[in-house]
């Protein structure tokens, strides 16, 4: 009786090896599962990254739009000196004393490139290019405006309020080329990576710009070797197409330039 219960607790040579190998095989298999799940969060901050580095960007210039005609002393002021498909450059009276000539109140807001990496830049007097935010891919600006001085923002024949850029001519150019309400891919109807807008006639007058549409497409400083890539996005008349390991996030946000028009 004691022998027996002896030779069932008691391990065998060939069961001890099967126990350790168990137990290296389950090791192996939690410790891919952390460097698995340690991966994904690395990827996770990087793209949080990019997030901020957007979301910082994006908050600037909307602050500062908003303000553009600004004047504090009442009646017309500047507003937009240029409208641009990549950057835009806009007055605000911002000490209110009826004058755009004091500091920060002539900004233009651009892409430049420093060191190999490509930032928004926030220019003012003497001050070009103060970093806003980095490793930003794309920057594109479109504009809503009232041309026809009615108070509402001009449509195009199908009621859709006309997002524009400034076309060759002068005019405003419509970038919804297909008409579909939706500003993508699809309006770059010749596939060339720039989106056909359409002339719709009307002569551009910065006076007339009441909204200003914001996309930026940032990406993370570091490439991802796991991350397989590519993807399409369309940036104010752009359509970008990238094939490499970066992670990258969009955003696109409309400012009321409450100040034009008034
Ligand atoms: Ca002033
Ligand atoms: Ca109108
Ligand atoms: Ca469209
Ligand atoms: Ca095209």
């Amino acid at each position: 009786m004691r022998q027996m219960i002896k030779s069932e607790i008691g391990l065998s040579l060939v069961e001890l090896l099967i126990a350790l190998a168990i137990t290296g095989f389950m090791a192996t298999a939690i410790m891919n599962v952390y460097i698995g799940s340690s991966r994904t969060y690395t990827e996770q901050l990087d793209a949080t990254e990019a997030q901020q580095n957007l979301r910082s960007g994006v908050d600037a210039m909307v602050t500062d739009l908003r303000m553009a005609g600004f004047n504090g002393r009442g009646g017309a002021t500047v507003g937009f000196l240029s409208a641009g498909s990549n950057s835009v450059q806009f007055t605000m009276d911002r000490n209110e004393d009826g004058d755009v000539a004091d500091a920060n109140e002539t900004l233009t807001y651009s892409l430049y490139t420093e060191a190999s990496i490509q930032n928004l830049g926030r220019a003012s007097g003497a001050n070009p290019n103060n970093l806003v935010a980095e490793y930003i891919d794309n920057l594109g600006f479109a504009y809503a405006y009232d041309a026809n001085d009615d108070g509402v923002l001009d449509v195009n024949g199908s009621s859709r309020t006309i997002w524009a850029i400034i076309g060759p001519n002068g005019n405003w150019f419509n970038l919804d080329a297909n008409d579909d309400g939706v500003i993508d891919s699809a309006d770059d109807t010749n596939g060339d990576g720039s989106l056909n807008a359409t002339d719709t006639g009307v002569l551009a007058d910065l006076e007339d710009i009441r909204v200003v549409k914001i996309w930026m497409l940032a990406r993370t400083s570091k490439p991802d070797n796991n991350f397989s890539g590519g993807a399409t996005y369309t940036v104010g008349d752009t359509v970008v197409t990238t094939a490499d390991k970066f992670h990258r996030r969009i955003l696109s946000t409309r400012v009321y330039c409450r100040n034009m028009g008034s």
